[in-house]
């Protein structure tokens, strides 16, 4: 079975489970581009702006057209936080399940025959690390998945057997269909063809002909019932993070530094299979108010992934724990500012 994870209205949730006196107006996160007070376009909104119609890319000034001034909060894009809750997200999914690919920033595809039975834990275990909600799809194709989890949302759940994942990909609109663009639709329409139980209708060597072999032979297999249940590639990224959680809220500094070492080699192992090199080292701190904090450390020099690091962590560690009084529930390690290192295997 295939299980696809989407997090609701992600960048605004997140605004809006920062302000708990503001859930009830609505959020809208805007990429400012600074030439005019209102320039730039929104990058996503909450389910209340979009009843009344603000939508992801549309201009700022006209999103406040259609949200009034006393019941809506516009607020600038904080791309390194969210990507933090993204890391954290990414590391609570990898300590549930094995194959795993992170689509983007709020979307994970995973592999797993026991999934359906795993699921409803999975969510559970989100909202309760990072009080957001999500959508999971769970069929057994990873095309059924990404498809249920769409009527679902948002905060949905739903486990589809192979019959019911049929019927849904067959009465689908071919515009619905993950990784049928516009343009595809549009030339399928023009061939007689709007719904994916009208493919088979089309021959096989006609759709090659008008999509080329990789789209065509795609469509073709669509419409004969076999669906794509490749995991995808994971999302360019210029950052790897592991967290993990502790087993139990602690000040310790031995048990935060035996848990770092752990997620220190996982990262490390992303990092040799890519041959990445890295010039920034950050320690996530989850303290039990589930606020997130960050201490990080900027190398002039590009560091290998064979390169000693533990006097850096534990600079870091102490300091924080010397700013901090809180206990800490979850700990993590994000190396960035990557280097590609090429052929190179080893610095030494
Ligand atoms: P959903 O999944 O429909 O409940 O809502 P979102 O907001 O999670 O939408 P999704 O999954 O398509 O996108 C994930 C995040 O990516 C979203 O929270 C903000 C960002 N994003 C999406 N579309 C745009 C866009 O057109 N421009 C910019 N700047 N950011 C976008
Ligand atoms: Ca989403
Ligand atoms: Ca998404």
């Amino acid at each position: 079975m295939y299980l696809h994870i989407d997090m609701d209205y992600f960048f605004a949730q997140i605004e809006e489970k920062r302000r708990p006196m503001a859930s009830d107006k609505i959020i809208v996160v805007c990429v400012f581009s600074g030439r005019t007070e209102d320039s730039g376009v929104v990058s996503t909104v909450n389910y209340l702006g979009r009843s009344v119609g603000i939508k992801s890319g549309m201009p700022i000034a006209f999103a406040k057209k259609r949200a009034p001034p006393a019941d809506s909060i516009f607020i600038p894009m904080d791309r390194p936080y969210y990507n933090e809750i993204s890391a954290q997200i990414d590391s609570i999914i990898r300590e549930n399940f094995e194959k795993i690919v992170q689509a983007s920033v709020d979307e994970w595809n995973v592999d797993d025959p026991k999934s359906g039975e795993k699921a409803a834990e999975l969510k559970n275990e989100i909202l309760r690390e990072t009080n957001l909600t999500c959508t999971i799809g769970v069929a057994p194709s990873l095309l059924g998945a990404k498809m249920v989890a769409a009527k679902v949302k948002p905060n949905g759940l739903i486990i589809i057997n192979e019959e019911e994942e049929k019927k849904l990909i067959e009465n689908s609109a071919l515009e619905k269909v993950p990784g049928i663009g516009p343009k595809t639709t549009e030339t399928l329409r023009l061939m007689g063809a709007e719904k994916v139980s009208d493919l088979p209708k089309l021959d096989r060597l006609r759709l090659v002909e008008v999509f080329g072999r990789k789209m065509g032979g795609w469509l073709s297999e669509l419409g004969s019932g076999r669906y794509p249940s490749e995991l995808g590639e994971d999302k360019d990224q210029d950052e790897i993070s592991r967290i993990g959680t502790l087993k139990e809220k602690t000040r310790d500094q031995y048990m935060i530094k035996s848990k770092l070492k752990e997620l220190e080699k996982e990262a490390k192992s992303w990092l040799i299979e890519r041959k990445k090199s890295y010039r920034t080292l950050a320690i996530i701190f989850i303290t039990e108010d589930l606020k997130t904090h960050t201490k990080s450390l900027s190398f002039r020099n590009p560091k290998g992934w064979s390169e000693d690091i533990e006097k850096e962590k534990e600079t870091l560690v102490s300091e924080f724990l010397f700013e901090n009084q809180m206990e800490i529930r979850r700990v993590g390690i994000r190396f960035g500012n990557f280097m590609d290192l090429g052929g190179q295997t080893t610095l030494f």
